[in-house]
């Protein structure tokens, strides 16, 4: 069996009780470790005055973790510069957002050079390399240029925007002809796999008797460990925190979000379609409670403040105009929560408002429907931007621009009965079942090898 190596921007070393950090990507490679020995190379998260020239080791049963620490200049110009305010506004469409500084792009690729000479002598030549996500597009060209003979995969977790999007930022040209060196490229959906093809072929110039190379192109939908989701939420009422909630409700209707704290994720705006829903509904007044999970990320990163500041302006506003002694509209938590109380969470909540701007996939909308009572299942009110939406068929979709269809599909899931809920949530557990991480990694990596 070859050894499989991980590459990512972090990584995360289990604790001393054997868990990791929570978080999609996490979970997933966690996943993908079950069926191969590896090891999982990137950076420490730690920042030192020194350039770190090879990784610090720490072994975990099968699994070996390479560590990289960054300096200062690198994480300011590779990671919160190109990677954070040029290449994801831009992936995810929001082309005035992207700040793009030639400094931060050399930067970029110094990182990925340093990381692919770290690497380097830490492979046999019948490993599985598969490198994750925009911060190390150019990884396998500077492993190429190394003389590393493996296949080499890259995954791409955010959307791939369309291409006449992608080339307004410079350097565009540089990055594609990097992505030429994977032997495979996975993307979320076939909507991803559609525009990075034609982006290659009107950026790069791709000729017709070279098409066959974009073949490498798959989409590769990412899941969650269902089954274990659903387990947990089954259990999840062992938490105190959630039977506290669960008191403090009574008789009112849950509506939840959890998100990272990222401008992608349209929480200001579901906030103005939630205020839409109440003023159109003045009934619903005092019955409904919105509780929206979103822990600070990327804090160092200015444009993250600002939609910082946009959510409490909305907070505030439509809780102080619209909120009575004895009921606030809206919950806000800033602090991130234990796997299994999000699950009791989702589980109590009668609707999943999940409307993101842009997204790759979205697995806050797959964990809320696997963590559902399959005889009274709450409803999922998705964006037709997040990758999921290909999938969930039973969800409500909704454009996250327009607060009255929001609102209207508030007001539709609170009213839906029973039957129609059920109904809903049948035909989205077992194709989550069915693809889930397993079936993503295996399904990737069956095709590198
Ligand atoms: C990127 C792409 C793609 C959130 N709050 C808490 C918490 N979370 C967990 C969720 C979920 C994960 O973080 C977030 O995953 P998402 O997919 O929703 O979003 P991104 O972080 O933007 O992920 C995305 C993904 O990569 C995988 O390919 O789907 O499109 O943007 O698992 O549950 N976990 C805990 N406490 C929290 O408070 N424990």
């Amino acid at each position: 069996m070859p050894r499989l190596v991980i590459v990512s921007n972090r990584v995360a070393v289990p604790d001393r009780l054997g868990r990791g950090t929570a978080g999609g990507l996490v979970v997933a490679l966690r996943e993908a470790f079950q069926g191969y020995p590896g090891l999982w190379f990137g950076w420490s998260g730690k920042v030192a005055a020194k350039p770190a020239t090879r990784p610090r080791i720490v072994e975990n049963g099968r699994v070996q973790y390479a560590l990289m620490d960054l300096t200062p200049r690198d994480r300011q110009e590779y990671y919160n510069g190109f990677a954070n305010r040029a290449l994801w506004p831009t992936m995810h469409y929001r082309v005035g957002l992207s700040d793009f500084s030639r400094a931060d792009y050399i930067g970029y690729r110094r990182v990925n050079h340093s990381f692919a000479s770290a690497l380097a002598p830490l492979t046999c030549p019948d490993d599985l390399v598969w490198v994750h996500d925009y911060h190390l597009i150019p990884l396998a060209q500077e492993l190429r240029s190394l003389g590393l003979p493996n296949r080499i995969g890259y995954f791409h977790h955010i959307p791939w925007p369309a291409p006449e999007v992608l080339a307004t930022l410079p350097g565009t040209e540089d990055l594609l002809r990097s992505i030429m060196s994977y032997d495979l490229v996975g993307v979320q959906t076939t909507r991803d796999a559609d525009n990075l093809r034609r982006t290659l072929i009107e950026e790069l110039g791709v000729s017709a008797s070279e098409r066959g190379r974009l073949e490498r192109i798959r989409s590769f939908p990412i899941g969650i460990d269902t089954r274990e989701f659903e387990q947990v939420a089954t259990r999840s009422n062992a938490s105190r925190l959630v039977r506290q909630t669960s008191t403090g409700l009574g008789s009112r209707k849950l509506i939840i979000g959890v998100d990272r704290l990222d401008y992608s994720k349209g929480i200001p705006e579901r906030m103005g379609a939630y205020e839409r829903f109440l003023v159109d509904n003045a009934d619903q007044r005092g019955r409904v409670t919105y509780l929206q999970i979103a822990p600070t990320s990327r804090s160092e990163v200015p444009e993250y403040a600002a939609v910082s500041r946009s959510v409490n302006e909305a907070l505030g506003r439509i809780n102080g105009a619209l909120g009575e002694p004895g009921w606030v509209p809206i919950h806000y938590v800033t602090s991130a929560y234990p796997r299994f109380v999000l699950a009791g969470l989702y589980r109590l909540a009668s609707v999943g408002l999940v409307t993101p701007m842009r997204d790759g996939m979205n697995l806050v909308a797959k964990e809320y429907v696997a963590a559902q009572d399959p005889a009274d299942p709450g409803v999922i009110i998705l964006s037709k931007f997040a990758g999921a939406a290909q999938q969930l068929s039973g969800a409500l979709i909704v454009n996250p621009n327009d607060r009255l269809e929001v609102a209207e599909a508030i007001r539709n899931a609170l009213h839906m009965d029973q039957s129609e809920r059920v109904d809903r949530w049948q035909t989205m557990i077992g194709p989550l079942r069915d693809h889930d991480v397993s079936w993503w990694a295996a399904g990737f990596l069956k095709e590198l090898a």
